[in-house]
């Protein structure tokens, strides 16, 4: 694929900065003769306090962090377009939804408990940020992978977060829920039960962040040109499919390479893969906001694609790194509350409460009202308005008019309405009710659709499952929060709970714990309540294997394991067509440099097994040769085919290198591609599009 360049964020790019035959400068351009030395009183003197061209320097770099931000500081983004493919005039009147708008877009993908610098294989939700530059504005749908939230009411949220963070006397775990206070909250609250079951789930270790899905989470409201709304919800659905990875495999990946989700989407832009997500939304006409055995905002709650199909409106495309990471991944600020004509808010009370938070964190964090005048977050249509001077202010209206109205500029900016013009306008949605501090009744329910969602699991999900929660819950110390949250696993699912409750040596209590029924009456005074009768008891786009795609390996990195007299022929045949599906073959050998082939000439080698990892590849191919005698007694390539065979990923040996099977604990499935009885490459390649080859956890009892 050709590298696409974005005309349409010219407003980005006109502040890149150009360095070439540039000579070194100040803060205010003068020229800097020596930017090695402070200035001194003689060569072995004291330093001189005139030596302004330091403190210049030394001013900017004191100053070179800003606050990072609460939730969601690790992340990483890129730029891109999104093309509207769907006549969607009926329910919205947003221009960027125009069949045929192409608009530009910056996307920020995230975990969310993590410091900046933390482990992108963090079991974590990741956030799903896209900006909308479009000719009415920005617009920011802020959304996460996993389709529902831990809470109900935004009231919770900052509890919630200190809650997952690292607890506050030991500043420990890092980036992991897997502590004393996460699971004393989650026991608590009910509530969490839907999302505890998806985060646990493999959607949170995700294998890259061009594999997973988005969601808008909150219902919100498409507005006609009528003033008509619809309900809506908003899915993003990769094209590479929705793949995890293994929790064993994650936790090594943490350690080989923190940054690998980092790398890879990177890597991927660099290369020409431009990752793509269709849009989709689920429609639900105003009428039909009582209809469902939930409520439609609740944020703890999807809307079963069963029972309103996901509609494909657009489709978005990733087609450029930052030039700067600070300046435009680390400075983007993004906000729901950003909203263009023909969108709207729903009355979801954790999307209400997100209104006010999203803003006022940018002014905190990059410190000031006028964040919206750097490059990154600045409209394509431009601002025009009387708000004056704050912080780093950069635009410079001229003249002596900054109110409104006024004769003296004309009238201008005038308000949309004095033009005839349509402008934002809030759905008209009639609003009579007594103030009050409360929770409708339908989001008592709090199980029906956690047990959805672990229903609708292939076995191999549910053991995912079962591992994750046995493996977060041992790592607890407090024996009562294990026993509570035993208690509202029961509630979900009987051989759940009785499963994780072995792995605990505990017997799940049939009962709710006293006391999360005594936090969750404060929610919902009707605490339990007897829910409706769910319209579907199983579905299967829940399930990842649903969601894995066509399947394909564009991109997938496969590991050539070879030494000293490896056949090239062996190499090159597998590699090309390797390549003409799109994947990439990777050399790793005992040491950088060179190899000799066995038909003479030499192999460039870019990677060892010093600088490489298993874990940090999809594949394993293993060619014939004099390299098969080498490796045979060799730890480290034993170490990469045994951890590859463990997290249930596709092998394959020329027919030479059969034996070397035999050393290792690898035994024959439909994922270990011997040359000598099956097709090497074909077979090979149809392994890789299954992603894994889960069946051999449950198979050979191997825990991924
Ligand atoms: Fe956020 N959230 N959030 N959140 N959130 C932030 O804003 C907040 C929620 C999400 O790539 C913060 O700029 C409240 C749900 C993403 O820069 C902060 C509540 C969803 C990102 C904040 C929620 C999200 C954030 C921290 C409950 C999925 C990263 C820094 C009422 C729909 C955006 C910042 C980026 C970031 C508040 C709940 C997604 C503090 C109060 C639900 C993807 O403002």
């Amino acid at each position: 694929m050709k590298k696409q360049s974005n005309l349409k964020t010219a407003h980005i790019d006109q502040h890149q900065v150009d360095n070439t035959n540039k000579v070194l400068t100040t803060n205010d351009g003068v020229p800097v003769y020596d930017n090695n030395n402070t200035l001194k009183a003689g060569e072995r003197g004291p330093s001189l306090q005139q030596d302004h061209i330091f403190f210049d320097k030394l001013m900017h770099f004191d100053r070179e962090r800003i606050p990072e931000r609460v939730v969601h500081a690790r992340g990483s983004g890129a730029h891109g377009i999104f093309e509207a493919t769907a006549d969607m005039s009926a329910y919205t009147s947003a221009a960027f939804l125009k069949k045929g708008t192409v608009t530009p877009v910056f996307t920020r993908f995230s975990t969310v408990a993590g410091f900046k610098g933390s482990t992108d294989l963090a079991r974590d939700v990741r956030g799903f940020s896209v900006k909308f530059y479009t000719e009415e504005g920005n617009y920011d749908l802020v959304g996460n992978n996993i389709p529902v939230f831990f809470i109900q009411d935004a009231m919770n949220f900052p509890d919630l977060v200190h809650a997952v963070k690292p607890e506050p006397n030991n500043e420990m775990p890092q980036a992991a829920s897997a502590h004393d206070t996460f699971w004393d909250f989650i026991s608590l609250m009910p509530e969490a039960a839907h999302m505890t079951m998806w985060i646990m789930s493999d959607r949170a270790i995700p294998r890259s962040l061009r594999m997973m899905e988005g969601f808008g989470v909150h219902t919100f409201k498409f507005v006609n040109a009528e003033g008509k709304a619809t309900f809506v919800k908003f899915h993003w659905k990769p094209r590479l499919g929705v793949h995890g990875v293994a929790w064993n495999e994650a936790q090594k990946i943490s350690g080989f390479d923190a940054d690998f989700h980092r790398r890879d989407l990177w890597e991927a832009i660099e290369n020409g893969d431009y990752p793509q997500w269709d849009l989709g939304v689920q429609l639900v006409p105003e009428e039909d906001e009582s209809k469902y055995s939930f409520d439609i905002l609740d944020p703890t709650k999807i809307i079963p694609e069963e029972l309103v199909p996901v509609q494909i409106i657009g489709t978005m495309t990733l087609n450029r790194n930052p030039g700067n990471f600070f300046a435009e991944t680390e400075q983007a600020a993004f906000d729901p509350g950003r909203l263009v004509p023909g969108i709207d808010f729903s009355d979801d009370p954790l999307l209400q409460g997100r209104i006010f938070s999203y803003m006022d964190t940018q002014n905190y964090r990059l410190g000031g009202p006028n964040f919206h005048e750097l490059p990154i977050n600045r409209p394509v249509n431009g601002k025009h308005n009387n708000q004056k001077d704050g912080f780093s202010r950069m635009d410079i209206p001229g003249g002596a008019v900054s109110y409104f109205p006024n004769s003296k500029a004309e009238g201008c900016p005038y308000h949309a309405m004095l033009k005839g013009e349509t402008g934002f306008q809030s759905h008209r949605q009639p609003v009579n009710a007594p103030k009050v501090r409360a929770r409708p009744e339908a989001f008592a329910d709090h199980f029906t659709q956690a047990r959805l969602f672990f229903n609708s699991q292939s076995k191999e999900e549910q053991a995912h499952i079962i591992n994750a929660l046995s493996f977060e819950l041992s790592k607890v110390k407090d024996v009562n929060i294990r026993k509570r949250e035993l208690a509202v696993l029961n509630q979900i699912d009987k051989t759940l709970a009785k499963k994780v409750g072995d792995n605990l040596g505990l017997k799940p209590s049939e009962e709710l714990d006293p006391l999360t029924l005594k936090f969750a009456r404060q929610n919902h005074p009707q605490y339990p309540i007897r829910p409706q009768q769910p319209e579907i008891e199983l579905s299967p786009a829940l399930s990842m294997k649903v969601k894995a795609g066509e399947g394909t390996i564009r991109s997938r990195k496969v590991a050539f394991l070879v030494d000293e007299g490896v056949s090239r022929a062996s190499i090159d045949t597998m590699k090309q067509e390797l390549e003409k599906e799109g994947a990439q073959a990777v050399l790793i050998a005992p040491h950088v440099g060179e190899i000799k082939y066995k038909e003479g000439g030499k192999a460039a080698i870019l990677h060892s097994y010093l600088t490489e990892a298993s874990v940090c590849y999809d594949a394993f191919y293993i060619p014939d040769g004099d390299s098969v005698a080498r490796l045979a007694d060799n730890a480290d390539f034993l170490q990469f085919l045994n951890e590859g065979y463990r997290h249930c990923k596709a092998l394959a040996f020329a027919k030479g290198a059969e034996s070397l099977a035999g050393k290792t604990f690898i035994e024959k499935d439909q994922g270990v591609i011997f040359e000598s009885r099956d097709n090497l490459a074909e077979d090979f390649i149809a392994v890789m599009k299954g992603h894994r080859v889960w069946e051999r956890e449950t198979g050979r009892k191997v825990p991924a």
